[in-house]
């Protein structure tokens, strides 16, 4: 027999008030509340899975933050505890993350479940997400790399962006109109330096020839991070998503955020974050070394597109 949904909703809500009316009345029949209780569990073992979610989960709006969970005391009395680490759902291995205690965890649940049970001691105080995959050896970041890198990142947000747009071109939702307009006037620049496999000189060459093409992928990176609070800060937490999933690939991105953070406030402000890529200056930014070779990740296409994905 099949169902319109406006049965269902009206068979579920006769079902619900079946049950409160049922419940209410055994109070009034002078049944204990613990008496009651233990009948309620008794009866839910016959409710089609599902439904004690719907109708019976007090939980269910309540919100708690991340490595807590909600629950609800003997009086119903709800409130957030910490997430169990070995209670947290089965994870794939393209799940695990790395924390900043060099451990592999098997997941995020994992990590700031753990990090909730350690919280007020100095070990809690300093477990992060460090990044995501198992942890694996992250070579330090030498000068010589740091100066290369907003040269790599800011072409390679360039190329997020011209990949949002050709997707975007298939199945709109990934770009907002303004978006849209911004990224179509680089796209459509025959000049544009394609991703791929491009000598950091002609990166430097590129950026100060078309300055204009890398203003608008830094600004928009930028907004992208800005959210919680939309304040043209960004704090750790903040950057910790682009930066966790960026680590395993450049291993500079942790050294060059803290040194873009120039008066060391913990908070990279949109003035720092542009003078980090050399945008607003108005010129590349300087040199410390001379720059010769090939450089690595953020140029490949591949990259690229992993790093949508996940995001
Ligand atoms: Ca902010």
């Amino acid at each position: 027999m099949k169902f319109h949904h406006k049965q269902i909703l009206k068979l579920n809500l006769n079902f619900f008030s079946f049950f409160f009316t049922f419940f209410h009345c055994l109070t009034w029949a002078g049944l204990g509340s613990r008496n009651i209780k233990l009948l309620r569990k008794r009866v839910w073992q016959f409710v089609p899975i599902g439904w004690s979610d719907i109708f019976l989960d007090p939980c269910r709006n309540f919100h708690c933050k991340r490595g807590k969970v909600c629950q609800a005391d003997e009086q119903e009395k709800l409130s957030c505890v910490c997430q169990d680490p070995a209670a947290c759902p089965p994870t794939k291995d393209h799940e695990h993350v790395c924390g900043t205690d060099n451990k592999t965890y098997d997941g995020t649940c994992q990590l700031f479940g753990t990090k909730c049970k350690l919280e007020g001691t100095k070990m809690g105080h300093q477990l992060h997400l460090d990044y995501m995959g198992s942890c694996k050896y992250i070579p330090p970041c030498t000068d010589y790399e740091v100066d290369q890198f907003p040269l790599r990142m800011r072409h390679w947000l360039k190329n997020v962006l011209m990949q949002l747009y050709e997707r975007d071109l298939d199945r709109s939702g990934f770009l907002s109109d303004k978006q849209r307009s911004k990224v179509k006037k680089i796209y459509q620049n025959e000049k544009h330096l394609m991703a791929g496999d491009n000598p950091v000189e002609l990166l430097l060459h590129d950026f100060e020839k078309n300055y204009h093409m890398y203003v608008y992928p830094v600004h928009w990176q930028f907004s992208q991070l800005d959210r919680h609070p939309a304040n043209r800060l960004l704090s750790h937490s903040e950057l910790a998503p682009l930066r966790a999933s960026l680590v395993p690939m450049e291993h500079c991105i942790t050294r060059f955020f803290q040194e873009c953070d120039a008066d060391g406030n913990k908070h990279v402000s949109l003035k720092e974050w542009c003078h980090c890529f050399g945008i607003k200056e108005g010129k590349a930014i300087r040199l410390r070394g001379r720059w010769v070779g090939r450089i690595a990740p953020f140029q490949s296409r591949q990259r690229v597109s992993q790093f949508i994905h996940r995001s």
